[in-house]
């Protein structure tokens, strides 16, 4: 009898070994929607006191080694020292997020924008952003645009793409030998009839056009509903430009809900490209970052928890046995395929990471470690006063 081999546990668990997941600093600030942003207690009032939440979150999981900054709502006056004051609390400086879309002077556009002047600015806001990672050390410039036009004729789609694209040259040019630029693409909002930089195809000639050190970021939030989107992931991978992830979920539109929450199934399609496409050994480059908001939940918790359930989903990809599947897809075999597939998507993975977990000195459970840590009461009784970082 032929014998069956199954993937399990064990012959995996080494690859999870070296998973990193960037946390966001804005998902430790209040958040909300365009109709109220909730205050929550324990929430930071500075930049130290969020990374000094993400890096809460990698002493309970051993899973978020870095922190992203968004500027200017992290702007201080020393990068230096707050690179050493994250670092002697565990954690580094990771992505540096641009914003030019909370200035009046980018209401028609910034990168885009017809006038040189606005153009130059949002330019020189980019360049000060670079100016930034070489004092934090970080890799990554991520850019999300806000740009587009509301109403057909108002702006020259075309013309805007050219000045995107010469914009785009002249960060680029700044960056140092081991920087990168990511570009973000979004289909709609704030914009709702045409945005500059919509899909991945978009974002995938403009980067291609600026060089090696340019990628697509790609925010899972940031799609219609029904995309195939592992299938974008399988596509960017193939070509070289998958720089990095914005994770969350969404039932709607953007929610920026928890990694994993909404649709479990298709973080675990992702995450079956990312190992298939080779995201996960050693030598990645691909960022793994969440951009999520706690608007309701506590947000330390909410963080431990997105963390979880993407390593709970990568542990499910890393379980398909691809020789099964591969055998399967070759002789025709259509349930046959699916069924591989699918073994590996049911299996509850989450006794085997406890384990895993406790080998590592970590807590079996971190939510519930957190949650007996007594931690959220003390930042809640110690964080009284001063105003707490939101969207600014
Ligand atoms: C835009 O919706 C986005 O996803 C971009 O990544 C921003 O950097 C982030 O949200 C926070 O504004
Ligand atoms: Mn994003």
């Amino acid at each position: 009898m032929e014998e069956v081999t199954v993937t399990r546990f064990d012959d995996i668990a080494v690859r999870l070994e070296a998973q990193a997941i960037e946390v966001p600093s804005w998902a430790y600030g209040n958040s909300g929607t365009r109709f109220k942003v909730f205050g929550s207690a324990g929430t930071p009032r500075t930049v130290e006191e969020k990374i000094a939440d993400a890096a809460t979150v990698h002493r309970f999981t051993g899973l978020s080694p870095l922190v992203s900054l968004h500027i200017p709502w992290d702007l201080v006056d020393d990068f230096a020292a707050l690179r050493r004051y994250a670092e002697d609390l565990g954690i580094g400086l990771g992505t540096i997020n641009s914003n030019t879309f909370q200035d009046d002077d980018y209401k028609l556009g910034a990168l885009t924008h017809t006038d040189r002047r606005i153009r130059q600015k949002a330019i020189d806001h980019h360049l000060a952003c670079i100016d930034v990672m070489d004092q934090t050390g970080s890799r990554d410039l991520k850019i999300w645009l806000a740009e587009g036009t509301n109403y057909p004729g108002q702006g020259d789609m075309r013309g805007r793409q050219d000045r995107l694209a010469e914009s785009l040259a002249t960060i680029y040019e700044r960056l140092g030998d081991d920087q990168r630029l990511v570009l973000e693409y979004k289909f709609f909002e704030p914009a709702f009839y045409h945005t500059d930089v919509p899909d991945w195809g978009t974002s995938y000639v403009q980067v291609a056009a600026l060089g090696d050190k340019a990628f697509v970021c790609l925010d899972t939030g940031h799609h219609a509903p029904g995309t195939n989107i592992e299938f974008i992931v399988a596509q960017l991978l193939r070509l070289g430009k998958l720089g990095s992830f914005d994770f969350n979920s969404r039932f709607y539109a953007d929610d920026d809900l928890i990694v994993g929450s909404a649709d479990p199934f298709q973080l675990f399609r992702i995450m079956y490209e990312v190992v298939r496409g080779g995201a996960l050994d050693p030598d990645s480059d691909v960022a793994f970052m969440l951009d999520q908001c706690h608007n309701i939940e506590d947000k330390i918790p909410g963080q431990i928890r997105s963390v979880l359930n993407v390593q709970e989903m990568t542990a499910r990809a890393l379980l398909v046995d691809t020789e099964a599947l591969a055998a399967a897809q070759e002789s025709g075999d259509v349930l046959g395929a699916n069924a591989v597939f699918m073994d590996a998507f049911y299996t509850d993975v989450r006794p085997d990471l406890a384990t895993w977990r406790e080998e590592r000195g970590l807590p079996g459970d971190p939510v519930r470690a957190y949650a007996d840590s007594g931690h959220q009461k003390q930042i809640e009784a110690d964080r009284v006063g001063g105003t707490q970082a939101s969207w600014n």
